[in-house]
């Protein structure tokens, strides 16, 4: 097989008008698309490189090379390039088959259509396909029959690790690659604890209030910014429909919560669904490529009561519509006992299983009581049954914990689950801060990850409080990749500092648009510097906005090592011997007046 990564994609500058000159993923002018190559097995992985300018004594800085996907950048009506079906194709396990799903379309059944598209499809729709009779298609049977994919080159070469040790973990079950056959324009990417921790992204429209390219905006948006996946939690409107627009614009996997929609075929009446209306509204969204479904099949009837104590109850949406049921029927759970079912159509797409939380706990105080830990036990068993269908999964977690609860979470289930991929939503740290969730729950989500959670569900400040907008989504992201990559440093994952250390680097150096390049949201940086001090020369120049000119604690730093050629005890002492002279000459005030530089509005 000889294929090009994802080539051939149309730039856009983001508000869907087309752009030749950088691909959006750009945040920056320092910032270039490069190409790591594995040459033997004809893989292009794309990466962003992060040009720096010389430091001040002429030594050049080598750019820095940052994982990134290729997208986004389609035009949103034609959908970017199923460069993957290749791949697929080449395996021959998969065949073309006349698919439920859009003839549910066609009939109305499958959609549920309110409203009539604003906007016409003009891309080709790639045919649906699924394993052949007798034959698995999923990463995981490959892994553990010993066989290296590309999307397992391509995995490693992002992830700058040996391609074994990826496929031992997935093999083992230790990580996921999401990878639904019918994704063909996905980029591979790999969800373990021994790779870097990653982050999703939810977007959805709930109310009529968002069209169909205004959710492919989103999930651009979300990409742009570093999300690793996204999960589409739309109920409005056109969902089959706005589903298709997103998955034929992700360059990340695509995961959903399938139940939300069964409820939606069922005029939202949760005692009407059945196991029947589930499952095939899991065969259509398998057959449209969802990479991932959140399955709340671990809520099962005796645990119920046990929330009947709690403070904030079941807050999970899918937990509580199964919960709903269970008590309603006065039975089991259908997702729980037609698991194995879930199972087999699963396999036939290699759509892996995110375990739902459905008893996470939404408050402090409920946080680690019996039902989430009961049903923790029961997500462990099924994640085993998946397993024995060679089925990928992951496992969902909290919600709402304190701080000095929260690695026992971790650690219980990376146990009890033999090492299942942890997914969890935040969690928060403490509930007093409405509008603040994103930071909240960055503080619990770091300390999660750093003990061996493999993905982060970001919270946006919105969380609680209402839907989020186009900055609330790039906030929380932005504050997940925080979170995400602090875990990856506590971890030591190799050349997790890298980053860092070119970026302090750059700091010391003042070299200001470096600083702005090198962090992960340039455009914020510069802004913020920018306000203070407007005018050109000040990103040159050798002193920081914080302290002005003459105060300045790495400029002094700075002074020291050009006159004494190191920082060495004694040369440091004179340095500031001399630089104490200078600032009591200088009126010996510490709160000096504001620079003089004139802003351009005066
Ligand atoms: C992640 C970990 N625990 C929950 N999540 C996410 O929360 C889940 O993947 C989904 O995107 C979202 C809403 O899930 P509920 O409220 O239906 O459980
Ligand atoms: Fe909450």
């Amino acid at each position: 097989h000889s294929t090009t990564a994802p080539t051939g994609t149309t730039p856009t500058d983001g508000e869907g008008t087309t752009s030749s000159a950088t691909t959006q993923s750009e945040q920056h002018n320092s910032h270039r698309l490069a190409w790591l190559e594995d040459t033997e097995h004809c893989i292009q992985v794309p990466v962003t490189e992060i040009h720096q300018l010389d430091s001040p004594d002429g030594t050049p800085n080598e750019p820095l090379r940052v994982y990134r996907t290729m997208g986004p950048g389609s035009v949103p009506e034609e959908g970017l390039e199923p460069w993957r079906a290749e791949w697929i194709e080449a395996r021959g396990d998969t065949e073309v088959y006349e698919a439920r799903g859009r003839k549910l379309e066609d009939d109305g059944r499958g959609a549920v259509r309110r409203g009539a598209p604003q906007q016409q499809w003009r891309g080709s729709k790639p045919e649906p396909r699924r394993a052949r009779p007798g034959r698995c298609v999923t990463q995981i049977q490959y892994a553990r029959r010993g066989v290296v994919t590309p999307e397992m080159r391509f995995v490693a070469l992002r992830e700058q690790c040996d391609v074994e040790l990826v496929r031992e973990e997935v093999a083992a079950g230790r990580a996921v690659i999401p990878l639904n056959v019918n994704h063909p324009e996905s980029e591979p990417m790999v969800i373990g604890r021994k790779f870097l921790v990653k982050v999703n992204a939810n977007i959805g429209n709930s109310a009529v209030t968002s069209s169909i390219s205004e959710e492919v905006a989103k999930l651009e948006w979300a990409a742009k910014w570093g999300a690793d996946t996204l999960m589409d939690l739309s109920t409005g409107n056109d969902i089959h429909t706005t589903r298709e627009w997103i998955l034929r614009n992700s360059p990340i996997p695509i995961g959903t919560v399938p139940i939300y929609q069964a409820l939606e075929k069922v005029d939202g009446d949760a005692n009407a669904l059945t196991w029947e209306i589930y499952r095939d509204t899991v065969i259509e969204q398998c057959e449209q490529g969802v990479d991932y479904m959140t399955v709340h099949a671990g809520v099962l009837l005796r645990y119920v009561p046990l929330t009947a104590e709690r403070v904030t109850g079941i807050v999970s949406r899918g937990g509580s519509i199964m919960a709903g049921w269970c008590l309603a029927h006065h039975r089991e759970n259908f997702l729980y006992t037609h698991f194995d079912e879930l199972c087999e159509i699963f396999a036939r797409y290699d759509v892996a299983f995110s375990l739902g939380d459905g008893l996470r706990p939404g408050s402090i105080a409920d946080a680690n009581d019996a039902a989430q830990f009961a049903e923790l036990d029961t997500l462990a068993e099924l994640t085993k049954r998946a397993w024995e269908h060679d089925v990928q999964v992951m496992v969902e977690g909290p919600g709402h914990i304190p701080l000095h609860k929260i690695r026992e979470n971790v650690e219980r289930q990376q146990e009890l689950c033999d090492g299942a991929p942890f997914y969890t939503l935040g969690p928060l740290a403490t509930d007093i801060a409405p509008g603040y969730d994103h930071i909240t729950s960055a503080i619990g989500a770091t300390e999660i990850a750093r003990y061996g959670t493999a993905m982060l569900c970001y919270v946006t400040p919105k969380e609680h409080l209402g839907l989020p907008n186009r900055d609330d989504v790039k906030t929380g992201v932005i504050t997940y990749k925080i979170a995400a990559h602090a875990a990856d440093i506590a971890k030591g994952h190799p050349g997790a500092t890298e980053r860092d250390d070119a970026l302090s680097k750059a700091r010391f150096e003042f070299r200001w648009r470096d600083q702005f390049g090198l962090g992960l949201d340039p455009v914020t940086a510069q802004e913020y510097h920018d306000e203070t001090l407007p005018a050109e020369p000040a990103k040159t120049a050798h002193f920081c906005s914080m302290c002005g000119p003459k105060f300045c604690s790495m400029r002094i730093s700075q002074d020291i090592r050009d006159t004494y050629g190191s920082a060495e005890n004694q040369a440091a002492i004179a340095g500031m011997q001399r630089k104490s002279q200078e600032f009591l000459a200088a009126g010996g005030q510490v709160y000096l007046p504001r620079p003089t530089l004139r802003k351009p509005d005066g």
